[in-house]
């Protein structure tokens, strides 16, 4: 690998954000930053997933966002005009306080479909919520699927390799008791089967899949929220009862919204995992600000490396990988709780 270094950054010139009470006048790179205003209507909420994808295949990138509110829990979309131009948001309603977002075409119609977990207030929250593509930049009801308690992780991807994409979901219990994994099989038409479940380690927050070992099956891997990496193999079957926990020591104290990203870090073509321990709310002896699982090439990992910030004083709570540099290798960023440690990127 090679040697890191680091560039600490405040990109806000590069996200978009918008008031949508203000009218757009300028290509949102001409200012220093826009802002939206995603919910309105509560004095309580808090954004803790967001995806881009083209949600209508007009070949740019749209923005979904899952709304953690009382009152209008749900997602919220934001439509890219081209140009640097966004449309104002529109929401979309589910029933309880919604942590996670994820997008893919359940229904094999061309259009990317929404689905949120609704993991409530209190962890009180057993379902999640599919919203199908419409069409035309707008999207249908919640139709409501059961999985377990606390859902708070949502990711979709074609699990059992039919060629339509299946749902997992990680459930964090009631604050972190009886957690659980859930995956839900799509019947090829938007509608899924009864909800699988497995055992997914203490008090789960985001989950991917990714092929972590050598089969040509996508596994899941958890973020949990007590210093852990899960991965649940996939052997077929949709059985993901073969299960791993990767320790990063006591390097991270036990943190609330854990996240992972996975993509080959060092070139050797194979997935490797960063782990992101999340928010966490006293202490100051972490030793970094991600954890790095360098994969072998058959779902065993080198001993775990830490990559720190200098700026950081508690670990990451989110961590996302691509090459924003172009020179063949993947850079990491990493996102701090505390306000004034917005964005950290680092070049590797
Ligand atoms: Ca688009
Ligand atoms: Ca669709
Ligand atoms: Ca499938
Ligand atoms: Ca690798």
């Amino acid at each position: 690998m090679k040697s890191i270094f680091i560039l600490n950054l405040v990109l806000f010139t590069s996200f978009p954000f918008y008031n949508e009470t203000i009218a757009q006048t300028t290509p949102h790179f001409d200012s220093t930053y826009y802002q939206f205003i995603l919910n309105e209507t509560t004095s309580f909420r808090r954004h803790t997933s967001a995806r881009n994808a083209d949600m209508d295949n007009d070949g740019d990138s749209d923005v979904v966002v899952a709304n953690g509110t009382f009152s209008s829990a749900g997602f919220t979309f934001v439509r890219n005009l081209g140009n640097g131009f966004y449309s104002s948001p529109t929401h979309y309603l589910a029933s309880l306080f919604s942590n996670d977002v994820a997008v893919g075409d359940f229904n094999n119609d061309g259009l990317k479909d929404v689905v949120v977990s609704n993991t409530g207030i209190n962890w009180e929250g057993t379902i999640i919520s599919v919203f199908l593509n419409l069409g035309n930049a707008s999207f249908g009801p919640a139709v409501n699927y059961t999985v377990g308690r606390g859902p708070i992780g949502v990711t979709a991807a074609d699990l059992d390799n039919d060629g339509d994409i299946d749902i997992a979901v990680a459930n964090n219990g009631s604050f972190g008791n009886g957690s659980t994994v859930s995956v839900l099989v799509n019947n090829g038409n938007a509608t899924f089967q009864n909800a699988l479940t497995f055992p997914g380690g203490n008090a789960p927050f985001k989950i991917r899949a990714a092929r972590i070992n050598n089969d040509n099956l996508l596994d899941l891997v958890v973020a949990n929220g007590s210093r852990i990496v899960n991965i649940l193999f996939n052997t077929g079957n949709n059985n993901f009862t073969n299960r791993v926990e990767l320790i990063s020591e006591s390097g991270f104290s036990n943190g609330l919204y854990g996240a992972v990203a996975i993509d080959d870090i060092d070139n050797d073509n194979d997935n490797d995992i960063l782990y992101a321990p999340g928010f966490r709310f006293t202490g100051s002896s972490d030793r970094g600000s991600v954890a790095l699982f360098r994969n072998q090439g058959t779902g065993t990992f080198n001993p775990v490396q830490y990559l720190q910030s200098v700026l950081f004083t508690l670990p990451s709570t989110d961590v996302e990988v691509a090459d924003l540099n172009g020179d063949g290798w993947k850079d990491i960023v990493t996102t701090s709780p505390l306000p004034e440690q917005l964005m950290d990127i680092w070049f590797i």
